[in-house]
């Protein structure tokens, strides 16, 4: 598909439509539809490059602009923007983590998430559905309480269900006698979902706006380095582009971009994959994940059922999924809901996330000067779009950390501060 055509849509910002113009719009042949964001190309220098046109780039370079004043920011993308990670995830909302620096993180994603279809001017469909966490086994209600207490006294909403009441909040939740018994759940109801794809066309639209150029097919191959070892720019397929400032936002490829500077990262990169059915009426009422059977499920607005598994077992680059994990979640999400047994599933597919020994991401200044990176998010960046790639503009802008990324360095896996999150992570790995 042509990048032009690809990014020419009715407008969907948050413009009153009656029925009529949307009727007359629906049947001009496209007529009247235009760009939401330029195809420009790159120029010699900009003040300041990312690299990879997800949420999280899009996100940092639109904050870059209009928070920090940078003159001139260029988001470079191999593929088309919103194609990795975030136009493949589950888009699962929630700030529910254990430590207080995560609960810092990922709430100031959430309070972002409640604004962002009024800043961006686009409409993301957040939904504050909220998100049940289920338990089916005593130390699972351990943690959860765990995490319900931690969050409390955070200032994070959690609260602690019975089986009864997680039933009452989920109708369709079978809570009878079945394999994975289901104790009690951890509910936030702040958490929820948003339309993925209008993230990163929101965040594309609004930066565009401002006067970042949006580069698209634009492998980044090389980065350069100035003889001080500062950053100089990068090579591209489409040339070299200088920059004193480089921010990568590759998901998936960051350690592949990062060891281009030099810069080794402690992740593994795994496949993860998930899956949706046919469309059916509105039917599920909120998020529910099972970290015990790696299963997550919610209905989105086209009336689909939105499935996700856990990652492969072993590290890979293919963005697929073995069928055995998929169908090990299937058969639990029936079970748990055996409403959905006769649902025939339409169309699966799979990311590469990259994941850190502690579960925790890492948004931070790199030994090489003028370089940064945001990346680890796992199986877990999408809820934390907004508020990562706020702090992550704040980082390159100010060559300092915000103080809500400062815990998030690289160099805690060699001083040992990490920030375990694997329980609050545990449900896809
Ligand atoms: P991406 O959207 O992956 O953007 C990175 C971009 O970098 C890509 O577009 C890629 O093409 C580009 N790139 C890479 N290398 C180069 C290069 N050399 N030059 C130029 N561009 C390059 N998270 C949640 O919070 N909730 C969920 O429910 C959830 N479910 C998930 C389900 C699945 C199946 C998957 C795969 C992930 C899920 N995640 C979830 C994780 C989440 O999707 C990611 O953490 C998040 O989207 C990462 O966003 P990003 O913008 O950093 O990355
Ligand atoms: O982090 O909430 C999450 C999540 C849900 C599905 C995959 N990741």
């Amino acid at each position: 598909m042509r990048a032009d055509v690809r990014h020419s849509f009715p407008d969907l910002t948050m413009q009153p439509f009656s029925a009529l113009s949307l009727l007359k719009r629906g049947l001009s042949g496209q007529r009247g539809w235009t760009a939401q964001w330029r195809s420009p190309e790159p120029k010699n220098a900009y003040d300041a490059i990312i690299i990879g046109g997800g949420g999280h780039g899009l996100g940092a370079a639109y904050y870059l602009a209009s928070e920090h004043r940078l003159g001139s920011v260029a988001v470079l993308e191999k593929g088309w923007i919103g194609g990795g990670n975030t136009g493949r995830n589950t888009t699962i909302i929630r700030s529910n983590y254990l430590f207080d620096e995560s609960a810092a993180l990922y709430d100031h994603a959430v309070r972002l998430w409640e604004g962002l279809s009024q800043t961006l001017n686009y409409n993301v469909m957040f939904s504050q559905r909220g998100v049940l966490m289920l338990a089916h086994s005593v130390h699972d209600m351990q943690v959860s309480k765990r995490h319900v207490h931690a969050n409390r006294a955070a200032g994070v909403d959690n609260e602690w269900l019975t089986p009864e009441e997680a039933q009452a909040f989920c109708p369709p939740l079978n809570i009878g006698d079945i394999r994975y018994p289901v104790l009690g759940a951890a509910l936030q109801r702040r958490g929820g979902t948003a339309r993925h794809d209008a993230v990163a066309w929101g965040y594309a639209r609004a930066a565009d706006a401002l006067g970042v150029d949006i580069i698209e097919n634009c492998a980044v191959t090389g980065i350069v380095r100035n003889a001080d070892g500062s950053v100089a720019g990068v090579q591209t397929t489409r040339g070299p582009i200088s920059a004193r400032r480089v921010g990568v936002s590759a998901a998936g490829h960051s350690s592949v971009v990062m060891k281009m500077a030099g810069v080794e990262l402690p992740l593994e990169s795994y496949p993860l994959q998930a899956l949706v059915s046919e469309p059916v009426k509105p039917v599920f009422p909120c998020v529910v994940m099972s970290n015990t059977i790696h299963a997550y499920i919610s209905q989105s607005d086209k009336g689909e059922l939105v499935i996700g598994a856990g990652t492969d077992a072993y590290t890979s680059y293919t963005q697929r999924g073995g069928l055995h994990i998929s169908s090990h979640a299937l058969e639990a999400v029936c079970e748990l809901f055996p409403m959905f047994r006769r649902l025939r599933m339409l169309r699966n597919w799979g990311g590469i996330v990259d994941v850190t020994p502690d579960r925790s991401p890492i948004i931070a200044r790199t030994p090489v000067p003028g370089l940064y990176v945001n990346c680890g998010w796992g199986t877990g960046g999408f809820k934390a779009t907004p508020g990562a790639a706020h702090v992550f503009a704040w980082t390159i802008a100010r060559d300092e950390p915000h103080p809500i990324n400062a815990p998030f360095t690289l160099e805690r896996f060699r001083d040992g501060n990490l920030i375990d999150e694997a329980a609050a992570a545990a449900v896809a790995h």
